[in-house]
């Protein structure tokens, strides 16, 4: 990678030369001759991949070719094209069939006669680009010159810059769900969960609980919000991986670091038990949904709360219940979670159905099922693989799949980054609008009692 590795490409450009490909592709810059400049491509190929080799010209105009592999000395390459790309304009032509050839010899990468890079050695350091649309080719350079040079060292010339092209393999032509990628997506956001007002005046936060097995990332999305509205990572002690004594911890997230509350407050317990692992019960998790368990109780597992258990509230009022329940599952283990998993979640929601509490699944991990998510969150809704997990929680779960959300949470290394943000938020957005749905048909409900 070059050092910067901020290419000359702008997007505009960018999104037209991306046209080019049939398929959804990304572009990694290898190699640019501002920076690069003593150097040559030969190292850069590391024998296997499709590349682009481009010219930036003064004029705007950006010039290149595609290899479908690595150029070699013998050269032949069938799907080679050459492409000229503006701010609005794309056009790709293929080389008559005898030119089908990425002819690399260290210092000289040709494209037939219709486009030959030369570099020079030292002192000068340069590039010597031709491009030629030869009388007796069909098809060429839009401006139909018949031969023209340009060297690195002139005013016309920018840069020159070598990508490996790599496919986003699963990724759909269109989203099925639509979200605005924007900076002010984000902030409006952000907003509506800072000026969230809960419908019940009584209730200043709503409580959400969390329930999941172990490593499904439930500690990690409190961190993970608390991380948006701090604006940058942050991370809390778990509260506990299965392990017998853990905690009930309430998090109440703020506007910002020691700023004031906004009307959520996340619920971390211990997990839920799979097959091998005794967890959360599904008595203590109902006891906690109806409020009788205190902040800090410690779960013993093997042994449900009861009313003589420190702490017990007999008679919860409507601010010690769980408002709303999110059942947190990983996206790469959503196809064998254990049957004992699946009973006692489905169990769990059919008493909290009854209970009148709204439940959504979270599916985390996201990033690590689809490698265009994890290149960016934003194709979340046009992977084929997010969208293929997300019916697999829905059936895992019996729900409806518009009940299953997925999240990338911050995981240690992660920098807040704007889509994170704005898919970790419009979660949080849709939890609370189905509680606030709820709460309203209730005291609706009780008013007219
Ligand atoms: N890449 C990635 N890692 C995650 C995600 N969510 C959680 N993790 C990681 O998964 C591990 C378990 O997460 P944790 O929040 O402790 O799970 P918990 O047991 O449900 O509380 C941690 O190492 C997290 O950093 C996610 O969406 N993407
Ligand atoms: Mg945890």
């Amino acid at each position: 990678m070059s050092s910067s590795g901020i290419s000359t490409l702008d997007l505009e450009r960018e999104d037209q030369l991306l046209k080019l490909f049939p398929e959804p592709v990304r572009l990694h810059l290898l190699y640019k001759f501002t920076e690069d400049r003593s150097k040559s491509f030969s190292d850069r190929f590391h024998g296997a991949g499709e590349f682009i080799v481009v010219v930036y010209l003064a004029s705007g105009v950006a010039r290149g070719a595609y290899m479908s592999k690595p150029p070699t000395n013998q050269g032949s390459d069938e799907k080679v094209f050459l492409f000229d790309v503006t701010t609005t304009n794309a056009t790709k032509f293929s080389p008559p069939d005898d030119c089908k050839t990425a002819l690399f010899t260290g210092s000289t990468l040709e494209f037939g006669k219709s486009l030959i890079f030369r570099k020079v050695d030292p002192p000068y350091f340069n590039w010597h680009v031709f491009f030629s649309s030869g009388d007796d080719f069909d098809t060429g350079w839009p401006d139909h010159f018949i031969t023209s040079q340009i060297t690195s060292g002139h005013a016309g010339f920018k840069d020159l810059e070598l990508f490996r092209v790599s496919g986003i393999g699963d990724v759909l032509p269109s989203p099925w769900r639509e979200v605005s990628w924007t900076e002010s997506t984000r902030e409006d956001f952000i907003e509506s969960l800072v000026s969230h007002k809960v419908c019940v005046e009584s209730l200043s936060s709503v409580r959400v609980l969390l329930l999941g097995p172990t490593g499904a990332g439930k500690s990690s999305f409190v961190n993970s919000v608390r991380s948006v509205m701090f604006k940058r990572t942050t991370h809390m002690p778990d509260s506990g991986a299965g392990a017998p004594g853990h905690k009930l911890r309430s998090s109440i997230i703020r506007t910002g670091r020691g700023g004031p509350a906004t009307s959520l407050t996340f619920c971390d317990v211990m997990a839920l038990g799979e097959a091998e692992s005794a967890g959360l019960s599904v008595s203590d998790a109902l006891a906690v949904v109806k409020g009788h368990l205190p902040d800090g109780y410690r779960f013993q597992s093997g042994t449900p709360c009861h009313n003589q258990s420190s702490g017990y509230r007999a008679e919860p009022g409507i601010k010690d219940r769980i408002h709303g329940v999110l059942f947190v599952l990983d996206a790469r283990k959503i196809t064998t979670y254990s049957d004992d998993l699946q009973k006692t979640i489905r169990t769990l929601q059919d008493k909290i159905s009854d209970l009148d509490v709204p439940q959504i699944v979270l599916l985390t991990h996201v990033d690590k099922v689809c490698h265009a998510v994890r290149e960016d969150v934003k194709y979340v809704y046009t992977s084929r693989t997010v969208m293929d997990k997300m019916q697999k929680a829905a059936e895992f779960v019996s729900m409806p799949v518009c009940n299953v959300l997925p999240v990338r949470n911050y995981a240690v290394e992660l920098a807040p980054d704007c889509n994170t943000d704005i898919l970790l938020l419009s979660a949080v957005h849709t939890l609370l609008q189905a509680i606030d749905d709820t709460l309203d048909d209730q005291c609706v409900s009780s008013t007219v009692e």
